[in-house]
């Protein structure tokens, strides 16, 4: 497939001839997800004309001042998906409960978790933000009725991940399982274009993006990595935190290196959600030669038994997660 004339639907169709018992189901639902980004990304680039920055004067299910683009981006996920017969729920960081499918409407073998718009603090002052799924199939087996308790299974068994990154241009960056895949949004035509065919994290990087204001509310090991990043003489590694994870993880992939979230004596889970930002963007990793763990074991590894658990999140190029790793085993 050809980049800069591939287009998003002719990319997945090809990828879905490879599943002789594929059903299309997939594809309509990555499909749907791209449309639905791209009501987002044009209401994420006017924000600034129209009334829709800002507070929406409510709160989330964590306490976090929830922004008008928030619940818009939010009810656009949900009413591009909730019609289409392939998901059985859906979870989403701005509901604290599974978003069951209307009973008029069919139910299907998926479930999916997202985070619809994050970094939105960052929406006021113009810097890139995104949205964030993760897609997998029911273990039951079955199709139809509530299946919530299926959100909680480990990264692992996803059948898809990505996310869509609005900044100077939107990009959809997607993996289901076959190499990572980026796809450019030519707004003159609305469509997305293969731009990025099968994205690797770089082995290292120079960058690392943590914020250090935390620093010591770190527990040791993660202040010794760190430390070792920026005295390393040889590797001359950079800070670089724009405070947005979408944009911190997709400068990363491109450019090679590490973002962290870890715990601190505050939050001693960090601060970024498993299901729907850490597990999502651990599928990607892996899918690109990197890696992701929490304080302890790969992040996909996890079992989830919580909608909203946070974990503390290393997550890059094979070498500097591998690094914070010797740290935690005292190696470093
Ligand atoms: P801090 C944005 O609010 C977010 O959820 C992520 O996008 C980002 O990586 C993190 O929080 C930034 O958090 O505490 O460094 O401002």
């Amino acid at each position: 497939m050809e980049k800069g004339v591939t287009n998003l639907n002719r990319f997945l169709l090809e990828e879905q001839r490879k599943y002789p018992e594929a059903t299309g189901g997939f594809t309509i639902l990555i499909e749907s997800i791209a449309f639905a980004s791209k009501i987002i990304s044009r209401e994420v680039n006017k924000a600034g004309i129209v009334n829709i920055i800002g507070k929406a004067q409510s709160t989330n299910v964590h306490g976090e001042d929830q922004q008008k683009l928030d619940i818009y981006a939010n009810n656009r996920m949900i009413t591009a998906l909730d019609h289409l017969g392939k998901l059985c729920a859906m979870a989403s960081e701005e509901n604290n409960e599974p978003i069951l499918i209307p009973d008029e409407y069919p139910k299907g073998k998926y479930l999916i978790a997202f985070d619809p718009l994050d970094g939105s603090s960052n929406i006021d002052v113009n810097i890139s933000i995104g949205t964030i799924f993760g897609i997998y199939k029911r273990q039951d087996g079955k199709e139809g009725n509530a299946c919530c308790t299926e959100f909680f299974q480990p990264g692992r068994n996803m059948v898809a991940a990505g996310y869509i990154i609005y900044g100077s241009s939107t990009m959809l960056v997607y993996t289901s399982g076959n190499g990572v895949h980026g796809f450019t949004l030519d707004p003159s035509i609305g469509e997305y274009i293969l731009s990025h065919p099968f994205m690797k994290f770089p082995d290292s990087g120079k960058i690392y993006s943590i914020n250090e204001v935390n620093y010591n509310r770190w527990d040791e090991a993660t202040r010794k990595f760190v430390d070792y990043l920026k005295g390393h003489e040889e590797r001359e590694y950079t800070s670089r935190y724009i405070g947005s994870l979408v944009a911190d993880f997709h400068r990363n992939l491109l450019k090679g290196g590490v973002f962290a979230y870890p715990g601190d004596t505050r939050n001693p889970r960090g601060k970024l959600r498993l299901l729907y930002e850490c597990a999502p963007l651990a599928f990607i990793a892996e899918q690109a030669g990197g890696m992701a763990v929490n304080d302890e074991i790969n992040i996909l590894d996890i079992v989830p038994t919580d909608l909203h658990q946070k974990e503390p999140f290393y997550i890059g190029s094979k070498y500097e997660v591998e690094t914070y790793l010797k740290a935690k085993r005292g190696e470093l």
